[in-house]
């Protein structure tokens, strides 16, 4: 059975091992990195089925992530082997404050080469078998004019099978400019149900501006299409408005967090642990709560899967943020 299908380019990461700019950066730590793949990590850990459709190279790098991905429990059975290209890679640095350098090296990459051809075999073969959620980010349509079109493939078979689609904006400006992207991302809105993103990202979906205020912000996504918006809020928590009540936003905090070890991969952790609570039946408010843990788990970690939790960890999360709040807590 695969409740969850993620599409999109895994990639090795190349994590600097100290604080400071890449400029000095000397020695770097290997990860496996990569927004959807991140996310269906952090859906096998929560104990979802999930597949990961994509391609990586025929090298060691590809070998890397085929091996860590199947570890996790992933299902990779639509993971290709691309002889002809190599595996994407990134090189980051780590920042204490200010977002990280992040430098690519995935220009024409085997990730970058998926087609819609075998991405509908991907989808048709899982359809089922229990098939409930395509999940997709706005990384995916900036990489070529075959990657975008594998997504159109897959948002068309996920509509025809009645699963929910969800999009994670992930705007990376080093892939392609604001308004390359405003138009491709409020297309994918349109078709899908569920929206998240950061207020940056929104605004740029919306052609509203970022200091917008987030409910407003939710709206007017809700207005592209989708029946549920998310603005990811980092540290002040997250949001979420759904077209069936839309004058009652939902908030939750954030997970009060001693140390931001590596923010980098939080928003996937996110993802991971709404569309888990979603998949078990939970409404919208413990969805935030469980994508809010998520990403403060991922963030206390460095490199982007390394702090997924499982259940129990999530629990112990759960019950240690509600322990922090309670007056009668005995410290
Ligand atoms: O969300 C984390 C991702 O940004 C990182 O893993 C790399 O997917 C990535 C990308 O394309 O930037």
């Amino acid at each position: 059975m695969t409740e969850v299908v993620t599409i999109g380019e895994c990639l090795v990461a190349f994590v600097a091992t100290t604080p400071g700019p890449l400029a000095e950066a000397t020695t770097f730590e290997r990860f496996v990195a990569g927004a959807e793949a991140n996310v269906a990590v952090g859906l096998a850990r929560l104990g979802h089925s999930v597949a990961f459709v994509g391609r990586v190279g025929a090298d060691g790098f590809g070998r890397t992530i085929a091996r860590r991905l199947r570890g996790e429990g992933v299902d990779i059975a639509d993971l290709a082997i691309d002889p002809d290209a190599p595996t994407g890679l990134m090189f980051r640095e780590r920042r204490v404050i200010g977002p990280a350098q992040v430098v690519y090296a995935r220009r024409d990459s085997a990730g970058s080469r998926l087609t819609a051809a075998e991405v509908e075999r991907a989808m048709v073969r899982r359809a089922d078998d229990g098939l409930r959620w395509l999940h997709l980010t706005g990384i995916t349509p900036a990489l070529s004019a075959d990657a975008h079109a594998a997504i159109e493939r897959a948002i068309e078979s996920a509509t025809a099978a009645g699963l929910t689609i969800s999009v994670d904006l992930n705007l990376r400006r080093r892939l392609w400019s604001d308004e390359a992207a405003a138009p491709v991302l409020r297309a994918l809105a349109a078709k899908a149900d569920v929206i998240l993103g950061s207020p940056d990202e929104l605004a740029v979906l919306t052609h509203l501006t970022a200091d917008h205020d987030p409910e407003g912000l939710a709206r007017a996504v809700l207005e592209l299409g989708p029946s549920v918006a998310v603005v990811k809020l980092g540290a002040a928590g997250a949001l979420a408005v759904d077209r069936k009540s839309p004058d009652d936003a939902i908030a939750r905090p954030a997970l009060p967090l001693p140390v931001v070890v590596d923010p980098v991969g939080a928003g996937d952790a996110f993802c991971a642990g709404f569309i888990a609570a979603r998949l078990d039946g939970a409404d919208l408010a413990t969805a935030l709560e469980m994508g809010n843990a998520c990403g403060a788990a991922a963030a206390s970690a460095i490199g982007d899967q390394t702090g997924l939790p499982d259940r129990a960890e999530l629990a112990a999360i759960l019950r240690a943020a509600a322990d922090a709040r309670s007056p009668d807590t005995i410290r």
